[in-house]
């Protein structure tokens, strides 16, 4: 055990063991998890959520005992008797039971902290805003192939409470938003990866600044012994990363680097000082799609390789990896016309990525949601050069069509039901139907998942066109 959780341990023993009440902010996927990671513990658990129990699935926790739920609304006062809180990620700090709780200096906890110490094995972090799961799932595959056993987990839908009991020669590999990492104390991979910063989330922060911070959070315990992969070719990354403890490792598509790995014409190198250049692994190696999708190929094999993974484990991971869903996955050709489900486009930089890969003027983009903040110059030059029509959807939708409504002929659409009808008739072949809306989902879905399975529901209904 090293010594920051030897401290922990001590510090809040509630997170070790029990005899202890402990405040759960949000029962979600992370409140539920860990709720039950603290009962199996002998901690009681006090859950709160806005949610009535109606719509809360508790699974295990139902009939727990030691467990008082509060639900239906936040309560105005702090529960009696509290040792701490462990807040959902999906909850902001300004939340009046939070300043409560730190009003009364309690210990607060995000999840992934309540869970890091008592992990029994070494934890990669990924984090970025964009290309976070791919990258995740990437490193999961590529440590899996040189013969490790590893749990991905994290932001991709899988909390890691839920993953801290079992063997203990595993490697945690762990997709981490910025919500995740507010409220650390001792978490500290051995191993960060910090893929590309572009405004996003700004429904929750102040600003850029404030957001970069919460991301750059997860190297603040890390030393010279530990690991950073950083995009050698993002400005706000090189910008917001020179004074971190770890040795810091750079992925460049763009330029060389002298620790990390870099695009030699169709190969990809790995320099570390004192050695000899390795060929981690081609191009053409990569079976995704874009340039976006190299660039987290290069961050995960450079994390792979931190636990000393062979080049020819990489290539066997990359070769058969399979597109993520609702990440530019080609639903359906439809009378020549490429229907695309980019429903994980949540934000301006995202879309532009997944624009990149396709035709000039070729695009039909269906776009809206609920707008979370970030600059529309960021998406701009790109809609100019690879619009052939815009399709708006949701809350979104007034706003945009003045942002954008001169670029291209345009639609208010309000659903996405509509908006797909609308695109389906107008294409042409040899055109796309996108959905990239860089917005989130919740205005009209539950999550990107659920407007991506509606999308697809929807392209799939629609009649085949005879040719000609
Ligand atoms: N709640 C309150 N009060 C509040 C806010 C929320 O009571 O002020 C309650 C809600 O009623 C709900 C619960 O809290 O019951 C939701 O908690 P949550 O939003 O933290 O969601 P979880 O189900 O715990 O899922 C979270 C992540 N969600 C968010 O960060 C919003 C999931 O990422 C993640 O997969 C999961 O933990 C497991 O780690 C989703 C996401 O959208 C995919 N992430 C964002 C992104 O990728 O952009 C950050």
């Amino acid at each position: 055990m090293n010594a920051l959780r030897h401290r922990l341990r001590e510090e809040i023993p509630w997170s070790a063991d029990g005899g202890r009440r402990v405040l759960v902010y949000g029962l979600g996927l992370s409140g539920r998890s860990a709720a039950g990671l603290l009962l199996r513990r002998g901690v009681e658990v006090v859950a709160v959520d806005r949610r009535d129990a109606a719509d809360i699935d508790l699974g295990d926790l139902a009939g727990a005992r030691n467990l008082e739920l509060l639900l239906g609304r936040e309560p105005e006062n702090l529960p009696a008797n509290l040792d701490g809180v462990v807040v959902s990620p999906g909850v902001p700090p300004t939340r009046p039971l939070l300043r409560a709780a730190r009003a009364a200096s309690l210990p607060i906890l995000s999840e992934v902290e309540l869970a890091f110490p008592l992990l029994n094995g070494p934890l990669v972090g990924i984090t970025g805003t964009n290309g976070k799961s791919t990258t995740t799932e990437l490193t999961g595959a590529m440590l899996t192939a040189a013969g490790h056993r590893v749990e991905v987990c994290g932001n991709i839908g899988q909390p890691i409470s839920d993953r801290v009991e079992g063997p203990e020669d595993r490697i945690f590999v762990a997709e981490l938003s910025s919500f995740q990492l507010e409220n650390l104390i001792t978490f500290k991979p051995r191993v960060g990866a910090l893929l590309n910063l572009a405004e996003d989330h700004l429904d929750r922060y102040p600003g850029f600044a404030e957001y970069a911070a919460a991301k750059l959070e997860m190297f603040r315990n890390q030393g010279r012994d530990d690991q950073a992969v950083l995009n050698g070719d993002d400005d706000a990354v090189r910008r917001w990363t020179g004074g971190l403890g770890a040795r810091r490792r750079f992925f460049s598509r763009a330029g060389t680097v002298s620790d990390g790995c870099f695009l030699d014409g169709d190969q990809v190198i790995e320099m570390a000082p004192g050695q000899a250049p390795v060929v981690l692994f081609h191009r053409r190696d990569v079976a995704l799609e874009g340039t976006h999708n190299l660039e987290n190929a290069m961050a995960a094999a450079l994390l792979a390789r931190a636990f000393g993974t062979a080049p020819d484990d990489l290539r066997r991971a990359l070769r058969t990896f399979e597109a993520l869903p609702h990440r530019m996955v080609r639903v359906r050709d439809r009378g020549g016309v490429a229907f695309f489900d980019d429903s994980k486009g949540t934000n301006f930089a995202a879309t532009a990525k997944s624009l990149e890969g396709l035709p000039d003027h070729s695009v039909h983009l269906i776009l809206g949601g609920r707008h979370k903040g970030d600059d529309p110059e960021n998406l701009l030059p790109t809609l100019t050069r690879k619009i052939r029509h815009l399709y708006f959807i949701g809350e979104a939708a007034e706003p945009f069509s003045r942002l954008f409504g001169n670029l291209a002929p345009w639609e208010d659409c309000e659903t996405l039901g509509r908006a797909v009808a609308s695109a389906a008739e107008r294409a042409a072949a040899g055109e796309a139907v996108l959905l990239s809306p860089a917005c989130a989902s919740f205005d009209q879905f539950t999550s990107f998942r659920h407007r991506g399975e509606r999308f697809q529901q929807l392209v799939q209904e629609l009649p085949e066109v005879k040719n000609g």
